[in-house]
């Protein structure tokens, strides 16, 4: 209740900022896109991380105001990256189950995001399984739409779930993103090492593409590269970073 409280002030407030992670293409050592990640100046408590009150918003439904502001930051950041030049780097927000399950929502997102005036193929919405799995059927129909518009979906912290692929599919979905708990076995443990290699053979056999999350260090690198990996993600190359310094590192050669 209290939470509740907080979270609607600091939103109004504007206490909550988007930091950025860098997605770099294996092969081209570019960065082709970045995800945004939501964090809050506390007033008192500094610089909060999602895990202090993502599960609260979501639970409480704050999530959802909170996501259109996320959304509308979002495309201000992608005017931001065609200032600069940047044309085809894209941005990809997270979408929570609670925002999908709210039909005000679902019923406003293509209008909103045709009226943002941004191109929107270089948008993504990254949704976990649980999310495809518990969200009503009417979200389905959102998700096509906004689709139909440019948008790109992927699937996030893939292989943690317990999706059947049968019904993940009938999702439009571009990208796969393997959760960064096999990324981190990879080389240590030979399952993760079958694991990741079979995901990533998968997305291929579906003409989708895959990123590995939590990339941080070069063996692993190496590992997805050797594999044909499309993408890393990762505190290797950084970590979440205000916009300002990933332009900063887009400008040099990783
Ligand atoms: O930024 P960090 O790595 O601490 O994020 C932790 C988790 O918080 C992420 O895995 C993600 O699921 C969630 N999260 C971060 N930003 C957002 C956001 O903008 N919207 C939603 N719904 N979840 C987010
Ligand atoms: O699942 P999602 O993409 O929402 O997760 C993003 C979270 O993962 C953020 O909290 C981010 O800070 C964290 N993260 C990103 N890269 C790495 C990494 O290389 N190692 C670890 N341990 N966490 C990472
Ligand atoms: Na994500």
């Amino acid at each position: 209740e209290n939470m509740e409280q907080a979270l609607r002030l600091a939103l109004r407030r504007g206490e909550f900022e988007l930091f950025y992670q860098p997605k770099v293409c294996l092969r081209q050592r570019n960065i082709l896109g970045m995800e945004a990640l939501i964090r809050w100046r506390h007033p008192t408590q500094g610089l909060l991380s999602p895990q202090h009150f993502i599960t609260a918003a979501e639970s409480s439904g704050v999530i959802v105001p909170i996501g259109y502001w996320i959304i509308e930051q979002v495309c201000k950041d992608m005017q931001t990256l065609v200032d600069h030049g940047l044309f085809d780097v894209s941005i990809a927000t997270n979408l929570s189950f609670r925002q999908l399950q709210d039909e005000p929502f679902c019923k406003a997102l293509p209008r909103l995001l045709q009226e943002a005036n941004v191109n929107l193929n270089c948008l993504e919405f990254e949704l976990t399984e649980t999310t495809m799995l518990t969200e009503p059927e009417s979200a389905l129909d959102t998700l096509n739409q906004v689709t139909a518009l440019g948008v790109t979906i992927s699937l996030d912290d893939f292989g943690t779930g317990y999706s059947s692929l049968a019904h993940i599919r009938q999702y439009p979905i571009s990208t796969i993103k393997i959760d960064r708990s096999f990324t981190q076995r990879v080389s240590l443990d030979h399952e993760a090492d079958s694991i990741v290699r079979s995901i990533i053979n998968l997305a291929h056999d579906l003409n989708m593409q895959v990123v590995a999350e939590g990339v941080e260090d070069d063996t692993q690198l190496n590992f997805l590269l050797g594999n044909g990996c499309d993408q890393v993600q990762g505190y290797l190359f950084s970590e979440p970073r205000p916009m300002w310094e990933v332009l900063q590192l887009i400008d040099k050669i990783l």
